[in-house]
């Protein structure tokens, strides 16, 4: 495919959507070029807007071809880059991580606000309200759930690094920072999924940004 990528994103020590179509491509070696639009300045709007009427990132220019939200991102770099393994090729396995990638889409809307995506701190373990101690256990129990049926002997929700695992890559991440308790598979889980290469590479490029956003608190 001759064409340019280019992956619109934000602060990488902030934003979890970013993350997402960004870990898959790396893992999977598509070549793109990276802009970072930096959340929480006056230029943020305006500079997103030139992107995408959406006003979000992330945003993917392919050629002549920009697609937005990120799970449209990563089902359209499936298509485009049909050659690598972004799913799973098991009907059965495909149709659950389609769902769980859409699940994590739309859903979870207790944990994200109350846990956002910060790089750089370590919190004490607290006590989560009710929605929220919810949606944790929803998820470790579709982790589990998804790793009995379909993990075989891989160390990824389908075995091998797929899509949804790049849908809940910020989610571990949050678990971590958050200090979560994790059941002994989620935790293991957690732990592939942060000693991916691609994830290592998003967290170091994470600790050398200069930007601090207070209201997620001053870097430790
Ligand atoms: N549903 C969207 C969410 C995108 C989103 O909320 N992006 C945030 C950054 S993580 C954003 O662009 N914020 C900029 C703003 O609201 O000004 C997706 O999946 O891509």
């Amino acid at each position: 495919m001759a064409k340019g990528l280019t992956l619109v994103i934000a602060n990488k020590r902030y934003s979890s959507w970013s993350l997402r179509p960004w870990l898959a491509m790396t893992h999977f070696d598509v070549p793109f070029e990276e802009v970072v639009i930096p959340l929480d300045q006056d230029s943020t709007s305006p500079a997103i807007l030139e992107h995408s009427a959406a006003g979000k990132v992330p945003v993917l220019h392919h050629g002549d071809i920009t697609v937005w939200e990120s799970l449209a991102i990563l089902e359209y770099l499936a298509d485009a880059f049909y050659d690598r393994p972004w799913w799973p090729t098991d009907p059965h396995a495909k149709a659950r991580a389609r769902t769980i990638a859409a699940e994590m889409h739309a859903g979870f809307g207790a944990m994200r606000p109350a846990m956002p995506m910060n790089l750089d701190k370590t919190y004490e373990p607290s006590a989560w309200a009710a929605d929220v101690s919810k949606d944790i256990a929803r998820i470790q129990g579709l982790w589990r759930d998804t790793r009995a049926k379909y993990g075989g002997d891989g160390d990824f929700l389908f075995g091998t690094f797929t899509i949804a695992d790049a849908m809940y890559a910020p989610v571990v991440t949050r678990f971590k920072t958050y200090c979560v308790e994790m059941d002994d598979v989620s935790s293991a889980y957690a732990d592939a999924v942060l000693g991916l290469p691609a994830m290592q590479k998003w967290t170091a490029d994470a600790a050398e940004e200069p930007w601090v956003i207070d209201k997620y608190g001053p870097p430790e």
